[in-house]
């Protein structure tokens, strides 16, 4: 029988409406649903290939548990639970919470139960060691917010915008801004008359829409921005009547400013003097704006710097949402709010938390600093953690392979769930074989939630949606919930969990006898929302909930709270930008003459690997300028060894003319084990090689340099044409 259902693509944070055509329990095809305005029927190749993924041969479809000499013996998955609970317990018993911790990374998205229920598990236990991938993405974000301060009314709405400055991110790739749909979005802003201002060394697929595009050296974002905020200044921008009533500092950022004036930035950060005063000239002019930052900046060290710097240059155009408008992200499934036309004044951006032992890193407004999570495994004593739980990529996404790969072979306990046997789950000790894709109910929830940590994600209208599983998994497998792990953990280990929306303080016990359903966790999560989570069944295919929408309120009368636009440390930093040997500071030289830069690509999101035939993923090619592969006798397909002062990787090398020259782009989330034989075409390289936990580390957040990286290009003669594993 075939039938044709409604449900959502979680491949990626953007949840794309789909339609899906099962034919006798095996799917058949996913397409756009065009019956939601939001996206237009869009999807990308990743979601119409989720058949490829739903059905993949190499898929995970039971538990296995690594014996002595390596290899991995099929487990019952109950059997699996019943000995990590063993091991559990004896590392309890040991060593105290603190030696246990749960790693969750961006597959958290297809399972929206997994990271409460984990955390849920920890608190019951008594670990505070919850780490997740955020603090390796884009902590500046919340970090810059908690420095400056935040505006009540929030970001103006896309479709009311005179112009978008965004740095460091490519949406009409990544999803994040304009996630429904960006290139439609981006293409109807601009018949409105919205420009656009993109900062990236890359001529992207973003900047090819730019009306100005900066093509700055890699890791200068807080140069441009200062000299953009010096320009602001000198035009005589500044929203007097918003900065006096909102705002204190302009005087000693004004000062801090001083050095950057437009032909220093230009010569520094290698772009047109020109260009820098036209955009400076737009914002000036724009009424309406908005002005973002992505991991282009959070990665090339200084991300708090230059995000700190985007949300002043916000506050001195008075680029907020004000009273009357339309809140950009009414909360639907998150409880409603109340928001006021008025500034909250800054909050402490960490010191109030747990500390780790690592480098002086500890809990910040981002979460725990994820990278002290290897150290504290691999640093004897009291806190050392030795057990772990494993959602998702660190092998391949985290940086410094090496030290993960001997941090994670160390530990007493590693347990990792997962859809297939990736390089993480290589090194555990028991994998938990998980659902994937239609299996699991879908809750249009984290798209919501998202917005809390980083705001280029959310619904810019307020749409909610619970689609059931299509299907149940194949017939012989032992799959379960992620989620499902953790509760019958805490089962066994006869602990009470709690469970509810992480909004209640003191949330609900959870019936401990009775397993709860996916469905009840996901209206347990929705506990106080705008809308009731029992109303999203009436719309199968989502819907817009008019009566969600949220206008901004009127200050209050009595609020004295103000934004601070010289934050002391912030302060410090920029004084320490404009001294700086900007050579050295870069580190490149004859030997390592090129910058490394992170970027993504359309087919596949971070480390998910299934179907690659399909979406023609195998690898994860070097892009470099034509002149630089000329240079280096290097042709577009050719092998090449990228070295930085770290490590090394053999990639396949792509001319991208779109790129500055001096630059390397490759995308993280490939390569194999460092145990496994690996070819660069067919499995890519794991750039995290490149990289370094304790280098130019940020020190609020702990994330260190994952860009702007300087490395050399050299051509592999022998493995030049043959395209055989190196
Ligand atoms: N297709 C696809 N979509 C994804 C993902 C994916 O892997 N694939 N991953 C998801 C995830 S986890 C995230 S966090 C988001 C990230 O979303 P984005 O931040 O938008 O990520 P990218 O698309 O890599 O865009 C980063 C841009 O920064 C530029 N860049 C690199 N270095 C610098 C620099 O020093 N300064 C400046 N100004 N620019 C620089 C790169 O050239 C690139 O164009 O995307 C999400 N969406
Ligand atoms: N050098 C460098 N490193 C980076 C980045 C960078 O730009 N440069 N970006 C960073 C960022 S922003 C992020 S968010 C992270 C992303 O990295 P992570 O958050 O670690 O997530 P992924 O690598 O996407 O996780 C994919 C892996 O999880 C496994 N997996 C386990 N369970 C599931 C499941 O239920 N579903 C699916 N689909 N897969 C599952 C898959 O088999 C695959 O191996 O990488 C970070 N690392
Ligand atoms: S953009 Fe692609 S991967 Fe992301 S949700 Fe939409 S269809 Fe899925
Ligand atoms: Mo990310």
């Amino acid at each position: 029988m075939i039938e044709t259902k409604p449900s959502t693509c979680r491949v990626c944070s953007a949840y794309c409406p789909v339609e899906v055509t099962i034919d006798n329990g095996r799917v058949v095809k996913v397409a756009g649903d065009r019956s939601v305005p939001m996206y237009g029927g869009f999807t990308c190749p990743k979601g119409r290939a989720l058949p490829a993924v739903q059905h993949h041969p190499g898929r995970l479809l039971h538990s296995v548990k690594r014996r002595p000499d390596g290899s991995y013996q099929r487990i019952s998955t109950t059997d699996a639970i019943d000995e990590i609970v063993v091991k559990l317990q004896a590392v309890l018993d040991t060593a105290g919470p603190r030696a246990v911790a749960g790693f969750l990374g961006s597959p958290g998205v297809e399972q929206v139960a997994t990271a409460p229920m984990m955390m849920s598990l920890l608190r019951s236990i008594g670990s505070p060691n919850f780490f997740t991938m955020a603090t390796l993405d884009q902590p500046n974000t919340k970090i810059a917010d908690a420095l400056h301060g935040t505006f009540g009314g929030g970001r103006m709405r896309p479709e009311t915008l005179d112009v978008f400055l965004i740095a460091g991110s490519n949406p009409v790739i990544s999803k994040q801004w304009f996630g429904q749909n960006p290139g439609a979005q981006l293409k109807s802003l601009a018949r409105a008359g919205t420009r656009l201002i993109v900062i990236d060394p890359r001529r992207s697929e973003t900047a090819r829409r730019a009306d100005i595009h900066l093509q700055a050296i890699p890791g200068e974002d807080p140069a441009v921005i200062a000299g953009l905020i010096h320009l602001v200044i000198a035009m005589g921008g500044v929203d007097r009547a918003f900065v006096d009533r909102n705002a204190r500092g302009l005087t000693e950022l004004t000062q801090a400013l001083a050095p950057f004036d437009p032909g220093y930035v230009a010569r520094r950060a290698g772009v047109p003097e020109a260009d820098l005063r036209e955009a400076a000239g737009l914002l000036v002019r724009s009424k309406r704006g908005s002005c973002a930052t992505g991991t282009g900046t959070s990665m090339a060290t200084r991300g708090t710097l230059a995000t700190y710097l985007m949300n002043c240059l916000q506050t001195l155009r008075g680029f907020w949402a004000g009273e009357g408008e339309e809140l950009l992200y009414s909360p639907v499934l998150l409880p409603p709010v109340t928001p006021r036309a008025q500034p909250k004044s800054p909050w402490p951006a960490r010191g109030f938390g747990v500390k780790t032992r690592i480098r002086g890193l500890e809990q910040s407004v981002a979460g725990m600093p994820t990278a002290a999570l290897m150290e504290e495994i691999l640093t004897p004593g009291e806190g050392q953690i030795r057990a772990l739980f494993v959602h998702a990529g660190p092998m391949r996404t985290m940086p410094q392979e090496a030290l993960t790969y001997q941090a994670l072979r160390s530990l007493e306990l590693n347990v990792a769930h997962d859809i297939e046997m990736s390089p993480t789950a290589r090194v555990a000790d028991y994998v938990i074989a998980s659902k994937v894709a239609f299996e699991i109910p879908v809750l249009s929830y984290l798209c919501e939630l998202n917005s809390m940590f980083h705001q280029g994600y959310g619904y810019p209208e307020p749409f909610g949606a619970y689609q059931p599983a299509l299907l149940e998994p194949p017939p012989g497998s032992d799959v379960i919930d992620a989620w499902q792990l953790y509760y019958r953990i805490a089962q066994r280990l006869g602990l009470q969990l709690h469970f509810g929306s992480m909004f209640n303080p003191e949330p609900a016990p959870l019936d401990m006898l009775q397993e709860p359903t996916t469905e009840q966790l996901y209206a347990a999560m929705c506990e106080g929302s705008a809308i009731p989570f029992e109303r999203l069944r009436d719309h199968p295919r989502g819907h817009v909930f008019e009566e969600a929408r949220t206008i901004v309120g009127a200050r209050d009368p009595t609020c004295s709270d103000r934004l601070d636009l010289a934050n002391p440390d912030m302060m410090t930093e920029l004084a320490e930008v404009a001294r700086e040997d900007i050579l050295a500071r870069r580190g490149t030289d004859e030997d390592y003459p090129l910058l490394f830069i992170p970027r993504r690509m359309q087919n596949v999101t971070n480390g998910v690997r299934l179907a690659p035939e399909r979406l023609k993923t195998l690898t994860n090619p070097a892009f470099l300028h034509p002149s630089e592969l000329t240079g280096r006798r290097l042709a577009p397909g050719d092998l090449a060894e990228v070295r930085s002062r770290n490590g090394w990787v053999r990639v396949v090398v792509e001319a991208d003319p779109d790129l500055r020259p001096g630059v390397v782009a490759i995308s993280h989330g490939f390569g194999r084990g460092p145990d496994e034989p690996e070819d660069p075409r067919h499995h890519g390289a794991n750039i995290n090689r490149l990289t370094r936990l304790d280098q130019d580390f940020d020190r609020y957040s702990g994330l260190p340099r994952m860009g702007a990286i300087p490395v050399q290009v050299a051509p592999i003669e022998s493995h030049a044409d043959k395209g055989e594993p190196a």
